[in-house]
Order: structure tokens, then sequence, then C-alpha cells
């Protein structure tokens, strides 16, 4: 197994996790962008966005929803956060393995990249 966010889910590679099911894992980012800063990704090994089909709209639905459950629980749901997921080298992913980056606790910059 290769996949860094793979031997995290196997606990493999320590973590600051926060949740955990058998669908998604979240942890917080090695390198945060903001005072709250988790990772949300699914358990199953999907690469990015472009390996997504119909079979998993319900997923991606419940990939969000569980964000906005993380916000209320890190206190951030009232003064906003962001979600962002990078897609391929010149979105800025670097991990390939699908993650949905939740970040808030500080007023983020419009600047996207
Ligand atoms: P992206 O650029 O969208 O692929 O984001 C990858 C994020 O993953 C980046 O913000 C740093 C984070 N990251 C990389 N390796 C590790 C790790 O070993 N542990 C944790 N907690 N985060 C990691």
């Amino acid at each position: 197994m290769e996949c860094i966010f793979c031997k995290i889910i196997a606990g493999e590679i320590p973590s600051d996790t926060i949740y955990k099911d058998e669908e998604f894992i979240a942890f917080r980012d090695i390198q945060p962008q903001a005072p709250v800063h988790v990772l949300i990704v699914p358990v199953n090994h999907i690469v990015s966005v472009n390996d997504l089909g119909e079979k998993d709209a319900s997923m991606i639905g419940r990939l969000i929803l569980l964000a906005k459950r993380i916000a209320e629980q890190e206190h951030i749901a009232e003064s906003g956060y962001r979600l962002v997921i990078n897609c391929g080298s010149e979105g800025g992913q670097v991990v390939p393995h699908l993650h949905l980056h939740l970040m808030g606790g500080i007023r983020l910059n419009d600047r996207m990249g």
C-alpha cells in the first residue's frame, strides 16, 4: 500500500483523527492553512473527483453533510468556513486519494491559489 491516506486509515501512520466510521475518516491537516483545517477522506481509495461516477453521488452528499457536522463540532459553523476539493496537478492536488478540506477559524482571503 503506497497511499499515505490509506496508511492513515489503516492506522499505520499516526494522525490527529477526530472522526471515523466505516465510510469516512477525518483528521487534522499536518500543514494547516487555518486554525481549523480538517481533511475528510472516504475510506475507499478513490483518486480524485475525476474518478467519481453516478454510484458515488450519495457518498459525496454524505461527505458534505459530515463536513457540516464537523464544522459544528469545531465551532466554526456560525462564523463560516471553506470546503475545498483539489483535483489533479493544476488543481493543487498533492495526495492522490480524494479528500475534502474543511478550513475555518479565521477570515479566509479570496485568493484561490
Ligand atoms: P491536497 O493538496 O488537496 O492534495 O492536500 C493534501 C493535504 O494533505 C495537504 O494539506 C497536507 C496534508 N497531508 C499530507 N500528508 C499528510 C499526513 O501524513 N498527515 C496529515 N495529517 N496530513 C497530511
